[in-house]
Formats: structure tokens, C-alpha cells, sequence
């Protein structure tokens, strides 16, 4: 904790400079033109060696808005440590100029690195809010600012790796020999059924392990755009995997579980894959049961998901239950190159899953968070009452109030 200290004070002003700076978002369609006419790695050098601290400096920023009783747990504070690491070994290029004979091999050194660095934050955040619960239980104002916080955060956190994936795959020496016509971790031929089939096949295998059944899938697809063509987007597979591989989980746990005590057989995961002007709709659809409207927010809260880790208890495998942070997480993948993830559920019956992607590469820009006023005065509202009614706060027994005794 001590050089932590040590850094933060030498370091802050730098924070505080490069955090003014808004981030710069690109389009995927920019990622792919710039890493196809012969890329230049000098250029993505001078970019990132600005765009990358002006994107942990943002996030480091607001990181001290959070309330102390979070922020001085010990998972919190070995993430902020990791930041400021690797903001500072970031800031070792700012005068390094790419002539410089061993600047631009040192840089890609440090970019993986810092990948490596933050490979875990993700659950180490999380372990971060168990704690406060644990200590502090569950606040619902304190909710709704984790809840804001972490969406920007790891909305953040997607977009750095993101740029360092592009920099590393397009110069490093570890070409991706398994597909050669993507450039960095984009497909810019990215067939949405086949990612739709292999996101499905993983899920199923761990639903078998785990349940000895799993569901049929069924998959169509409407191209309203190029009727007849498959359905191709330029987009990052992996990203899409990750979303899809969620939503198969969840409808996979809910139909078997409904289906466990039944003798009949599993209605099978349907998927509609479409193709308009604007927007590729994929939609998961299942006879799961549902969800009741009041309890479908719960599934995208931070808070409320995330249970102690199962590890501390006898050992369970239990592959479907995921993080706790897959539905979050999915829609930030969704949202960061402008799309969506929403859930329309049907209690009683069943769940539709809808991931809304762009179609077009030009629009899809990275949606990225901004450190500003408007950011900071989110965190400074006070729990106040609510403005719209509270039905058990009203007179249970009406009879006490009559208006003509
Ligand atoms: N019914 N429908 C879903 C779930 C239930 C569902 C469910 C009980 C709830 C929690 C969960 C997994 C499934 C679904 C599809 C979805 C989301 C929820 O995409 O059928 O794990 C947290």
C-alpha cells in the first residue's frame, strides 16, 4: 500500500491532465480500414500511447467517487494499485518517440503486460462488493451507484482491451493462425448462425455435464435487407460468442429446470436471426417458465448477483449458474459498439432473449463513458424519497378513514 501511496501522489497530477481529455471512440468499420491497407504500427503507437492513459485516467477518476466503505476494501484497493500501475508504466512513452529504436517492441512488452495485469478485475471488483455486503448488507442507494459505476467501469475496461487486442494481434508476432482473414479480433465476414450454433454446442455440453439433458436448437434466419443471403456482420465474434453463450445458458437452466419433474419432452431454444437496414436482431427464445416483470432488473444488478463465491463452501459445480455478472456484462458488450441486449420475459411461459447489434460498420462507434460534471453529480444525489407512489405506505385499512363517518 505504500508505493501505492508513493505513486499516486507523483502520479496524480497526470491523472488529473490526462483525465480532461475525453476519450476518442472509433468505429469498428475504422478498426478494420486502419488494420487493412498495410497498418502502420508507428501511427497506432502515437495514438494509443495518448488514448490509452486519457482512458485510465477517466476510469481512475471516477473510481474515487464511490463511496469510502467500498472503496477501502482490500479487492477495491488492489484494483485501483493495478491501474495506477499500469497508467504510470504507460506513461513511460510520452516522450518516447517512435523513432526511438526499441519504443514500439517495449510498448507492444507493456501493452500485454497490462492486459495480463487486469485480467482479473472483473471478479476482483466483485469480491470487492461482496465484502461491502457483507459488512455493510444490502443499500439500495448504494446499489443504484455500483450499479452506474460498474456499467462504466467495465464498459471501460472492454474498450481498453479492445484497443490493445487490435494493437497486439496486428503487430505482435502471434499471428492468429486460426483465422487469418480476420484483422486483430475482428471478422469482417462474421456469419451471426455459425457464432449462434458454436455458442449453443459450449452450452450444451456443460448443460449435459451438469443436467444429462440439454435442449434441441432450432435456428432461422430472415434476411429483410438481401432476401435469401446468409446473414454476415463485421464485428468482433468473440464479443458476440461471450453474449450468446450467456443467453443459451440461461434459457438451457430455465426450460430443464421446469422440465426436471415432467415427463415430457424439452421444447427446444429457438433462434431468429435478422437483417434490416439499421439493425441485426438475433433473438433466443425459450418455454423456460419466465420471469415475473418485477424480478427481470435483478438479473442485470451488480449487486444483487453477486453471491459469495461457491469455492468458500463444499465444492459444486454448478457450470450454469455463470459469475453472477453474465447478463450485465453481455449488455455492455452489446451497448459498447452501439446495440443492446434486452429481455422481453412472459411468466408462466417462457423468455425472449433480443441482442440488437448495428448492421453497418460506420455506425458502429465505441459507446464509451465520460468523466465530466454530469458523470460526477451522479454519485452526489442523496437517497431522497421517492417521486412516484409507494403502495405500502398507503392506509391499509380504509375503513379507518372514511371521508363521510
Ligand atoms: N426463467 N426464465 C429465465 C430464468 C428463469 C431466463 C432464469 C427461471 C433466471 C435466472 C438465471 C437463469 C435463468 C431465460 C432466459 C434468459 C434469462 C432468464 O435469457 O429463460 O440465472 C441467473
Amino acid at each position: 500500500m505504500r508505493l501505492f501511496v508513493f505513486l499516486s501522489k507523483n502520479a496524480n497530477p497526470k491523472v488529473e491532465y490526462y483525465s480532461r481529455f475525453s476519450p476518442s471512440p472509433l468505429s469498428i468499420k475504422q478498426f478494420l480500414d486502419f488494420g487493412r491497407d498495410n497498418a502502420c504500427e508507428k501511427t497506432s503507437y502515437m495514438f494509443l500511447r495518448k488514448e490509452l492513459p486519457v482512458r485510465l485516467a477517466n476510469t481512475m477518476r471516477e473510481v474515487n467517487l464511490l463511496p469510502d466503505n467500498l472503496l477501502s476494501q482490500p479487492s477495491t484497493r488492489l484494483v485501483q494499485k493495478w491501474y495506477m500501475q499500469s497508467f504510470v508504466e504507460l506513461l513511460e512513452y510520452e516522450n518516447r518517440g517512435p523513432e526511438d529504436p526499441h519504443a514500439l517492441n517495449d510498448f507492444l512488452d507493456a501493452l500485454i503486460e497490462i492486459r495480463n495485469r487486469h485480467n482479473d478485475v472483473v471478479p476482483t471488483m466483485a469480491q470487492g462488493v461482496i465484502e461491502y455486503k457483507e459488512k455493510f448488507g444490502f443499500d439500495p442507494f448504494v446499489s443504484s451507484n455500483i450499479q452506474y459505476f460498474l456499467d462504466r467501469f467495465y464498459t471501460n475496461r472492454i474498450s481498453f482491451r479492445m484497443l490493445i487486442n487490435q494493437h497486439t494481434l496486428l503487430f505482435g508476432n502471434d499471428t492468429n493462425p486460426a483465422h487469418p482473414k480476420h484483422i486483430g479480433s475482428i471478422d469482417p465476414n462474421c456469419n451471426v448462425s455459425e457464432v449462434v450454433t458454436d455458442a449453443y454446442e459450449t452450452a450444451k455440453m456443460l448443460c449435459e455435464q451438469y443436467y444429462m439433458v440439454a435442449p434441441e436448437l432450432k435456428i432461422a434466419e430472415f434476411n429483410a435487407k438481401a432476401p435469401g443471403k446468409p446473414i454476415q456482420v463485421v464485428y468482433v465474434p468473440s464479443h458476440l460468442l461471450h453474449m450468446l453463450f450467456e443467453l443459451f445458458k440461461n434459457s438451457m437452466r430455465a426450460t430443464v429446470e421446469l422440465y426436471e419433474s415432467r415427463s415430457e419432452e424439452l421444447p427446444p431454444v429457438t433462434v431468429l436471426v435478422t437483417l434490416g437496414k439499421e439493425d441485426l436482431s438475433i433473438k433466443i427464445s425459450d418455454r423456460g417458465g419466465g420471469v415475473p416483470l418485477r424480478k427481470i432488473d435483478r438479473l442485470f444488478n451488480y449487486m444483487y448477483s453477486t453471491a459469495p463465491t461457491p469455492s468458500l463452501g463444499p465444492k459444486r459445480a454448478v457450470p450454469l449458474a455463470g459469475f453472477g455478472y453474465g447478463l450485465p456484462i453481455s449488455r455492455l458488450y452489446a451497448r459498447y459498439f452501439q446495440g443492446d441486449l434486452k429481455l422481453y420475459s412472459m411468466e408462466g411461459v417462457g423468455t425472449d432473449a433480443v441482442i440488437y447489434l448495428k448492421a453497418l460498420s460506420s455506425e458502429s462507434f465505441e459507446r464509451l463513458p465520460v468523466f465530466n460534471k454530469s458523470a460526477w453529480r451522479h454519485y452526489q444525489t442523496s437517497a431522497e424519497a421517492d417521486d412516484w407512489s409507494n403502495p405500502s405506505s398507503e392506509p391499509r385499512d380504509t375503513s379507518k378513514y372514511k371521508a363521510n363517518p
